[in-house]
């Protein structure tokens, strides 16, 4: 078995864990208005715990290109009553969101994970939090908020460049405080990133640059745009909810690179992938 890197409190399974997406959010592109209601989403979340997920992130702020803000208390009102009945119904859950008094308050109700796509750019109070918290913090490579971020995406070499950025923030957070074992790195496949230049497909054939960075590499590529490109029929994009095949083949090239873990939303199938791919290492 190869032993990687865990964050805090994580033992090494030895293949890269599946996190299910809980979407508690009107618009997400890949699945918005799915779990927009609470029992459906808790329900979604339990199905996805069976299913194989070894964390199932709830998140209740949409961050496709182009998304508005949602304030602190509509996200509170979306995503506390998912996360407590799922913590205490034994799931492990992980909660998605830049803002730092909602990680609190989703914490406080059980979640074990914090996964901030903005890498604690976008709450000031978000890294003080992570550094008392002690809990493991996802750091994503982010240039701006969703409503203009494609506007930011300008790389000289995109993987030096993300994985410079990363080790930046990775630097900052450390120096505000908070223990490296505590934090996971993600390139933020389709934040910020050029449809023209391939960036997505130029940063996951490159996972090895982020491994590099000496913390585990989370990747979300799950159902995202350039796969819904890369299947395209008569030049139009293969819809969001057809590209769970493609998904899980990309779950089972970057967990075979080495990643620590996929953000996903068909967990069956990506569960599937993982164990083809820890096979895959564990063979001479
Ligand atoms: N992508 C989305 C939301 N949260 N979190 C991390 N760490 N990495 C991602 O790539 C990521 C994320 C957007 O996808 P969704 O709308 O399907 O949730």
């Amino acid at each position: 078995m190869t032993v990687s890197i865990q964050p805090c409190g994580f033992a090494d399974l030895g293949r890269c864990r599946v996190i299910g997406v809980v979407n508690v959010t009107p618009d997400s592109f890949s699945d918005g208005g799915e779990s927009f209601d609470v029992a459906t989403a808790i329900e979604h979340g339990l199905a996805l715990a069976a299913a194989g997920a070894d964390l199932v992130d709830v998140g209740g702020e949409s961050t496709r290109p182009g998304a508005q803000r949602v304030d602190v208390a509509e996200e509170l009102r979306r995503v506390i009553p998912v996360v407590g009945p799922l913590a205490a119904a034994g799931v492990a859950v992980s909660i998605d969101t830049m803002h730092a008094e909602v990680a609190a308050r989703a914490v406080d109700a059980g979640a074990t994970l914090v996964n901030d796509v903005s890498g604690g750019l976008a709450d000031v109070q978000m890294v003080p939090f992570i550094a008392a918290s002690g809990l493991p913090f996802v750091v994503m490579h982010w240039r701006g908020h969703s409503a203009d971020m494609q506007t930011r995406a300008h790389y000289d070499d995109v993987v030096n460049d993300v994985c410079r950025e990363l080790a930046d923030r990775i630097s900052a957070i450390v120096d505000a405080g908070v223990d490296i074992n505590q934090l996971i790195v993600d390139p933020g496949i389709g934040f910020a990133k050029r449809a023209d230049a391939d960036d997505n497909w130029v940063l996951l054939r490159h996972l090895d640059r982020m491994i590099d960075l000496g913390r585990p590499v989370l990747i979300g590529a799950s159902r995202k745009t350039f796969l819904g490109r890369l299947l395209a029929s008569d030049g139009q994009p293969r819809p969001a909810a057809l590209r769970d095949h493609a998904s899980a083949a990309v779950t089972a090239l970057v967990a075979a690179a080495g990643a620590w873990a996929v953000r996903v939303h068909n967990v069956a199938a990506n569960v599937d992938a993982v164990r083809v791919a820890a096979r895959w290492r564990a063979t001479p």
